[in-house]
């Protein structure tokens, strides 16, 4: 495998393993204030990184290269506001985009092209995780302070009433 390529993907496999992280440690803020919607929908959301973490594993094993599993970093466990998670995790992802569209100029620049198309499956799954974060954000800055529109909020994550205002990503 291309060494700057199999470098990049071992980037974003860290990258991957630390939101995965960033998410759990705001789904356990989230419980422990009473907000078992939200917490549930980060849970999943961290599981969802996971997941993306471990398909770049098997992805660069599979081709020949070495996948590198990152050590733990410890996340914050204090949050200030549920719209300070929000605005953290809507940052965060962006970080991530711009990351994953550098990993996918590293492939073209070394004219990796099974890599490049593997990885066109991230930047849809990005344009769904940014609208997604946005929606959300909305939607608490509209409620503000009204404690009866964060009740109802907090059951809408957990059923996952809200969903991207994009289409679905293409699946794994
Ligand atoms: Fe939400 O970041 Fe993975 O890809």
């Amino acid at each position: 495998m291309n060494t700057r390529v199999e470098e990049a993907l071992n980037d974003q496999i860290k990258k991957e393993a630390s939101s995965s992280q960033f998410y759990l440690a705001m789904a356990s803020w989230a419980e422990g204030n009473g907000l078992n919607g939200t917490a549930k929908f980060l849970y999943k959301h961290s599981d969802e990184e996971r997941f993306h973490m471990l398909k770049l594993v098997k992805f660069v094993n599979e081709r020949g290269g070495v996948a590198i599993i990152p050590g733990l970093e410890t996340p914050p466990k204090e949050f200030q506001t549920l719209e300070n998670v929000f605005q953290l995790l809507l940052e965060h992802e962006l970080g991530v985009t711009e990351s994953i569209n550098n990993l996918v100029d590293v492939c073209l620049q070394e004219k990796d092209y099974t890599t490049h198309n593997f990885m066109q499956w991230y930047v849809s799954e990005q344009l769904e995780e940014e609208a997604l974060a946005r929606t959300i954000l909305d939607k608490i800055k509209l409620i503000g302070n009204d404690k009866g529109g964060l009740y109802l909020l907090d059951r809408d994550l957990e059923t996952s009433a809200i969903q991207p205002a994009v289409g679905p990503a293409a699946q794994a």
